[in-house]
């Protein structure tokens, strides 16, 4: 106890010394916070630190879903010079904040869910969401073929994704897809795409066309608009599987498996460490179930009541495969 507490004293001492007082987090929301869990939890792991350090400040700022204006609300947010460090996350970040840096060459920058080596002031962490995709493809396949309630033959499972982005393309499409194809090879994704991130209405109806084109399972990644999907999988009672939270309690009777992302986790982590002088600026990371930063929820009731055991026996085993390093997921270049 007492020297967890001296540790955290060194490390707060530490801290203000880095930036001669304590430090001022700013935290830039590529979207919008309420109905994006990965945005959401970004903004709270760098709340936890702020509370932990007395002094420290922390400011939220939405940029919203406009993504013409994003270069412009982050060049403001930082040559406001309010901010020692700014967080930011998703995988079209890392870009920007690479050319922003170039007039602003004090200013640090953390971008999670994103990739870029090579600039000393911004450390980016990326999730390997090829195991996430993955896990939850195995898993959807599964289902699919099992003959429960709300599936048929077809070996069909659908997608509602906002945009395509390169992430999306070489990491979670091609992981959700070798997840079903390892159930079987015949396997087909369907795939729609929403154009934006908010759009619960048109997401309502895509889905509407994808479970009557035969998907009886859909992994919807497209922000607040996923309630959209929800409220159609209630209705025509089929299935559902998440990325990023845990979304059991939106549809206890119709969400498969949640295979979520630690970012409070992360983002606590990462700005702690800035704080204390450790984090490693220039390098770009990966981090996954290995790591603790992907987790898939097999011990939530809802995955425990709507998979039957012998389902769950398979995907505990790939599970172990992946965090034993039996499985492996090369991340492309992106
Ligand atoms: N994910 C969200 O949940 N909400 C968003 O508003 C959102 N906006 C994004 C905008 C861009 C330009 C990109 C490249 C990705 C966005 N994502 C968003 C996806 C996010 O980065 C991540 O891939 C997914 O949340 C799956 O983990």
């Amino acid at each position: 106890m007492r020297r967890s507490i001296i540790a955290s004293i060194i490390a707060i001492v530490a801290g203000t010394a880095l930036w001669g007082q304590a430090p001022r987090i700013g935290v830039f929301i590529p979207g919008a916070r309420e109905g994006s869990p990965i945005y959401d939890t970004l903004a709270k792991g760098a709340e936890r630190l702020v509370s932990e350090i007395p002094g420290a400040s922390v400011r939220v700022i939405e940029a919203g879903f406009n993504q013409a204006e994003w270069e412009e609300k982050l060049t403001s947010f930082v040559a406001s010079g309010k901010f020692d460090l700014v967080i930011t996350s998703n995988p079209s970040m890392p870009e920007l904040i690479n050319k922003i840096s170039k007039s602003f060459p004090k200013q640090k920058f953390i971008c999670l869910d994103g990739y870029l080596a090579g600039n000393p002031n911004l450390y980016t962490a990326l999730y390997n969401q090829l195991e996430q995709g993955y896990v939850n493809g195995y898993l959807s396949g599964l289902v699919s073929i099992s003959g429960m309630k709300g599936t048929n033959p077809d070996k069909k499972v659908g997608m509602i994704i906002g945009q395509n982005y390169p992430v999306m393309d070489k990491m979670i499409i091609p992981g959700f897809t070798q997840g079903l194809k390892a159930v079987d090879p015949a396997f087909q994704l369907d795939i729609r795409v929403l154009g934006n991130w908010y759009d619960a209405a048109k997401a309502a109806d895509l889905s509407r066309s994808l479970y009557a084109g035969g998907a009886d399972v859909i992994l919807p990644i497209c922000g607040s608009a996923s309630q959209g999907v929800v409220k159609v999988a209630q209705e025509v009672g089929k299935y559902l599987v998440f990325f990023d939270d845990d979304e059991f309690d939106r549809a206890p009777q119709n969400i498969l498996g949640c295979a979520v992302l630690h970012q409070e986790e992360l983002a606590y982590r990462s700005l702690k460490a800035a704080v204390e002088g450790k984090l490693p600026f220039g390098k770009a990371e990966v981090v996954g179930m290995k790591e603790g930063y992907i987790e898939f929820l097999d011990k939530n009731p809802a995955y425990i009541k709507n998979v039957p055991e012998s389902i769950r026996k398979k995907v505990e085993a790939v599970i172990q495969a992946i965090k034993s390093g039996q499985l492996t997921f090369q991340v492309p270049s992106l």
